[in-house]
């Protein structure tokens, strides 16, 4: 039997339609029922593996997976020693600090002995870093832009796209922390089989990618 080579896509929220759409168009074509974990292609020798986008990295470096999409901002946070290899032009979007609309803000210097609330400790802790500031992070997981209306932070850092969510929770985006879009990670010991076919896909989302432009 020869290789497949095992791609990790979303199971559901903002990257899996796209995630889908991207390898159906590479020509490979599967089934995602609903509730399926793991799905076998026609057309191109893959396995399709449906998982949160959080797990995805490790997955990856784990070599449970060969290669997977995630968001970049995941693929950063999670520090896994895995690759890059193409940046796949769909769900932009970008990392900021917000604080209260009404606060002053005179630059990051103003983060000073503050605490920010994020999903994303990694990604703000080398941010501070680099800008020499010392905050105290607070990480939660989810509804981030309620912390400073509710006396735990004093500001935030999470992922904005329109900028609505900061508007309706009464903040302000201050500092662009990082830029994101989906990308294609991978696995650092692909054997020689399996790297064949990943050149052959990369190929294809060139192709595709390249064609919408
Ligand atoms: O269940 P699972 O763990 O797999 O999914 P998830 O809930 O962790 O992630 P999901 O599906 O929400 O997002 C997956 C990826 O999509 C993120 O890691 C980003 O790379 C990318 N992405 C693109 C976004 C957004 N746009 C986005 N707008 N991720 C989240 N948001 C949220 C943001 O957290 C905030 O609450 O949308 C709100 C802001 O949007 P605006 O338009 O109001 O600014
Ligand atoms: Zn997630």
């Amino acid at each position: 039997m020869s290789k497949k080579i095992r791609i990790a896509v979303q199971k559901s929220g903002r990257l899996q339609e796209q995630s889908v759409k991207l390898l159906k168009e590479c020509g490979l074509s599967f089934s995602n029922g609903p509730n399926r974990l793991k799905t076998e292609t026609y057309n191109f020798p893959a396995e399709i593996l449906f998982l949160r986008d959080d797990d995805i990295p490790q997955y990856v470096e784990d070599n449970v997976a060969d290669i997977g999409i995630v968001g970049e901002n995941v693929f950063i946070e999670k520090q896994k020693d895995i690759s890059l290899i193409e940046r796949l032009d769909f769900s932009k979007c970008r990392l900021s600090i917000a604080v209260p609309r009404e606060k002053d803000y005179e630059g990051i210097a103003s983060i000073n002995g503050k605490k920010i609330a994020t999903s994303y400790p990694n990604i703000v802790q080398q941010f501070l870093t680099e800008n020499n500031i010392t905050a105290e992070i607070h990480e939660i997981s989810g509804s981030v832009e309620i912390a400073p209306g509710i006396g735990l932070a004093d500001a935030i850092c999470d992922i904005v796209s329109t900028g609505s969510t900061l508007l309706s929770n009464g903040l302000k985006e201050v500092e662009t922390v990082m830029k994101s879009e989906a990308v294609l990670i991978a696995n650092n010991t692909l054997d020689a089989e399996t790297q064949v076919l990943l050149e052959k896909l990369i190929f294809r989302i060139k192709a595709v990618n390249t064609a919408k432009n």
